[in-house]
């Protein structure tokens, strides 16, 4: 039977804590459990209730806290308890206190565990489910995630799941290193895996918002989880792809220029057909770059998988030179911006969609 450790981060959870512990404890027959429960000065009966069920289970410690010193905090703190139990765990679970992750769902996430591996409870993976959110909850989470995918190296969908399984390897070797006291805990982990070359891996789960209690997370914690993606963008080294990305951008731009002088002036064909031809083939030398140099760590699949890229690759081109030059004559008949510079503007936004597309997209 497997030691299983699992966290609970709480503040003021008295509806949920104890159908939530008792959807843990239920688990008994498959691991030899512990659970540390991380409260944050709960005055709701939180503690009481909590005091009552480590009487009744005997396997739960409660790590009281003063006041609220936060998510990242309480979550560092439980998993450095964790490795201290008395019996050293295999696995550690994190799970939220409020009922938003179903404790039914433990066997899926320790069923993908590996000792050096975070295994993510996925909202964004097929059969993955969100329960309750309105549309602003659900743009919020989407554009973490876009955010994420877009600045960092995580190769995950759902890097803000507090549900998740960790190998206790894993921890010993990343712990040291974490000092988020945020919500940006669970990027900061993420981060420090991947760097590590540990694996992350996606579960489906089934999402449910809190029907009881307050929400902890406040307007605060954005700026804190953009800081740490921007913290991330610049230490990881992911601002090179951008240079790679635009470096691929300019040798097309001169595989272009040549070829188009090649067919036209050597080969005497017409030049629109010889721009035509040679704008297809500026295309394939950026995908074969971008495929090989730029986004070579995120290639995932070959044969057919390339030909899709591939051709997400070119619809994707001709449409931004499509909306190249409707931006320019935009800029330049309805605000009489110099064509020039209406051109230089135009090229620079569809630069930017074309790498956020090719990020988030295709690679
Ligand atoms: N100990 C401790 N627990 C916290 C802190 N902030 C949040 N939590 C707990 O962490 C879990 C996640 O917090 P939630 O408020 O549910 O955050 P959320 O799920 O992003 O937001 P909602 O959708 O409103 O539920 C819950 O169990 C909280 O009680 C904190 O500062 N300290
Ligand atoms: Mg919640």
């Amino acid at each position: 039977m497997p030691n299983l450790v699992v966290v609970i981060p709480t503040i003021n959870e008295a509806g949920t804590i104890k159908a939530l512990i008792e959807g843990v404890e239920k688990h008994q027959a498959q691991y030899s459990l512990h659970i540390i429960v991380v409260d944050d000065g709960s005055t709701d009966g939180t503690l009481e209730t909590l005091e009552r069920l480590a009487e009744k289970h005997g396997n739960i410690t409660v790590i009281e806290r003063e006041r609220k010193l936060g998510f990242g905090s309480a979550i560092r703190d439980g998993l450095k308890a964790a490795l201290q139990s008395d019996l050293p765990p295999d696995m550690i679970v994190t799970i939220d206190a409020d009922l938003s992750h179903d404790p039914e769902q433990l066997p899926t996430l320790t069923g993908a565990y590996n000792p050096d591996t975070i295994v993510i409870g996925s909202r964004y993976v097929d059969s993955g489910e969100i329960h309750g959110w309105g549309p602003y909850r659900k743009l919020a989470s989407s554009g973490a995630n876009f955010l994420v995918r877009v600045f960092t190296n995580i190769p995950a969908r759902d890097c803000t799941s507090g549900y998740r399984c960790y190998g206790t390897e894993l921890v010993q070797a990343i712990l040291p290193g974490l000092e988020s006291t945020g919500y940006d805990i669970q990027i900061e982990t993420l981060e420090n895996a991947v760097r590590r070359g540990h694996k992350i891996v996606e579960v489906p789960i089934k999402f449910t918002d809190r029907h009881t209690g307050e929400s902890k997370l406040n307007r605060n914690q954005i700026w804190i989880f953009l800081r740490r993606i921007i913290t991330i963008f610049m230490s990881s080294g992911e601002w090179r792809r951008i240079l790679k990305f635009m470096s691929v951008g300019l040798s097309g731009v001169i595989v272009t220029e040549g070829l188009l002088w090649l067919f036209t002036d050597f080969y005497r064909v017409h030049y629109v057909i010889s721009a035509l031809l040679s704008i297809e083939i500026a295309i394939l030398n950026n995908f074969i770059w971008n495929e090989t140099w730029t986004f070579k760590d995120r290639v995932q699949g070959s044969g057919i998988y390339t030909i899709q890229r591939f051709l997400k690759f070119n619809i994707s081109r001709v449409l931004g030179m499509m909306i190249s030059v409707s931006l320019m004559t935009f800029f330049t008949e309805v605000y009489g911006i110099h064509y020039l510079i209406s051109n230089l503007s135009a090229v620079f936004i569809v630069f930017v969609i074309n790498y956020l597309f090719s990020v988030s997209y295709i690679w």
